[in-house]
């Protein structure tokens, strides 16, 4: 018989972590064979940053990788999450392009080091650092035929040389902020938009789609190629992750029902077509998928994988096309919650327990089990305090209070099976656009010598999942 005390903790498979991604913390770039990717250059160009910086330095993790391990082991983390660079593993990306054996061994020691250390690894191929020369040669993610056959040879590349160790693999971080951000509002690489003042070329009203589209296909194929001829030998899973913020209503009108509802609608991996209402507004604009590649994309997810953040309140317009528009203040003038520092996140506990809940009810249907890959807060004006302040994360720490207690409360009142649950990030780190100024590390990191300062939410969390999760009988 459970005692009461298990009863009330998580399972003891439960897997929780950190997560990182490469360009995010690697820095350097031009070492060891590495090609460029899409980043390194559009970092680097005016404006593109919020503070002027690169990614070539990040937090060094390329070079400090041992000590990085030495630490997450200190925290005694189940797993950690981390991304491939494919630029270090085939430089100039392509199927028929070299691929370099430096590039192979600093993962496989990555890999060894964290099992070494009874660390999972937690892999995820694509987190948004195309090598240049595919956007150069053909326009990357533009053009679908090429970028998939590239796409999944990298990816059997990385199946061979690392899957007899890696048994969690994520295809693709966020699709939507490949298209939207790198394709639609230009804020990230490669930059293109139709807005002139901020990119020379690009069409927002159809290349987002076009590019969504190859990541799904791309993603699509990597897995039915594991499926076919890694998984019976090297047991693992694969999956894709998914931004997935919560949804309310602004209000109880009926378009502000709807448009909350289409704002969490799934892609097609999941429910084997485009929802019916983006299909209505793109029109033509929306690529169809024909029925043979249809069959390779549907299901092809082993598990629902989430980053989650935030919670909107949404609203569509008296004559609701499918346009939602997303805020935080409630009617009566009140914020939902504690703002972060970047625009699009607040801290709202009980929006991400109604979220575990609405995917699972989803997932069920499919028999999917699901994971966060990612969930975090950046809290206001960190950078500009010392670093002593800084430590003292408190808007973080309540945020993860929050968020950990609903995770709790879903996985033991309400019976949803999540399987792992990775905080973003186990260190500050280049945070794409804002440079280095937003910070969402649980580990503080000063630029300037490349210390580790564990924060108080690092501390938090170590805590509650020691105190919170099943120890077995270990
Ligand atoms: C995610 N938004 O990005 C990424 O996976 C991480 O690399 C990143 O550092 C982290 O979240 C924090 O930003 C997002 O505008 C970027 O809603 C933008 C949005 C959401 C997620």
């Amino acid at each position: 018989m459970m005692s009461a005390e298990v009863a009330n903790k998580l399972p003891k498979d439960f897997i929780w972590g950190f997560a990182t991604a490469s360009f995010q913390i690697e820095g350097s770039t031009n070492v060891d064979g590495r090609g460029k990717s899409i980043w390194d250059d559009f970092s680097k160009q005016p404006k593109k940053t919020l503070d002027g910086r690169d990614g070539d330095v990040a937090t060094d993790s390329y070079r400090l990788w041992k000590e990085d391990i030495a630490l997450l082991a200190h925290y005694g983390v189940k797993s950690y999450r981390f991304s491939l660079s494919w630029s270090r593993i085939i430089p100039l990306g392509g199927r028929n392009d070299p691929v370099n054996p430096k590039g192979i061994a600093f993962y496989s020691n990555l890999i060894d080091a964290l099992l070494e250390h009874g660390i999972i690894p937690f892999v995820t191929l694509y987190h948004w650092d195309l090598p240049q020369a595919l956007h150069d040669r053909y326009g990357g993610w533009l053009n679908k035929d090429e970028i998939v056959q590239d796409y999944v040879h990298y990816a059997k590349v990385c199946f061979q040389a690392f899957g007899d160790r890696v048994k969690h693999w994520l295809t693709v971080n966020e699709p939507w902020c490949v298209s939207i951000l790198g394709y639609g509002r230009g804020v990230f690489a490669p930059g293109r938009s139709s807005d002139r003042e901020r990119s020379p070329e690009g069409d927002s009203s159809t290349e987002p789609w076009i590019v969504g589209h190859s990541v799904i296909l791309s993603h699509a194929h990597a897995v039915r190629l594991y499926r076919e001829e890694f998984k019976a030998v090297q047991g693992g899973q694969i999956g894709i992750t998914l931004n997935g913020d919560w949804a309310m209503p602004y209000d109880d009108s009926p378009q502000n029902v709807e448009a909350a509802q289409h704002a969490l609608d799934v892609d097609p991996i999941y429910l084997g077509h485009y929802p019916e209402y983006m299909k209505q507004m793109l029109q033509e604009r929306l690529p169809e998928f024909t029925p043979e590649e249809l069959k390779v994309v549907k299901g092809s997810s082993d598990f629902y994988g989430m980053n989650t953040y935030t919670t909107h309140l949404c609203s569509g317009d008296d004559e609701f096309q499918g346009f939602v528009e997303y805020t935080f203040i409630r009617p009566d003038g009140t914020q939902l919650g504690t703002q972060a520092h970047c625009a699009w996140l607040q801290d709202y506990p009980e929006g991400f327990r109604d979220l575990l809940n609405y995917i699972w009810k989803l997932g069920r249907c499919a028999d999917l089990d699901f994971s966060v890959t990612e969930n975090g807060f950046a809290v206001k004006d960190e950078s500009s305090k010392p670093i002593e302040e800084a430590l003292q994360d408190n808007d973080r720490v309540n945020y993860f209070k929050g968020n950990t207690a609903s995770i709790k409360a879903a996985v033991l009142e309400d019976g949803v099976d999540v399987r792992a649950y990775f905080p973003w990030s186990f260190l500050d780190n280049f945070e794409w656009a804002d440079g280095y100024i937003t910070r969402f590390g649980v580990t503080y990191v000063d630029y300037e010598t490349q210390q580790r300062y564990p924060k108080e939410s690092a501390k938090f969390l170590v805590k509650w999942f020691g105190d919170n999760v099943d120890a077995g009988d270990r």
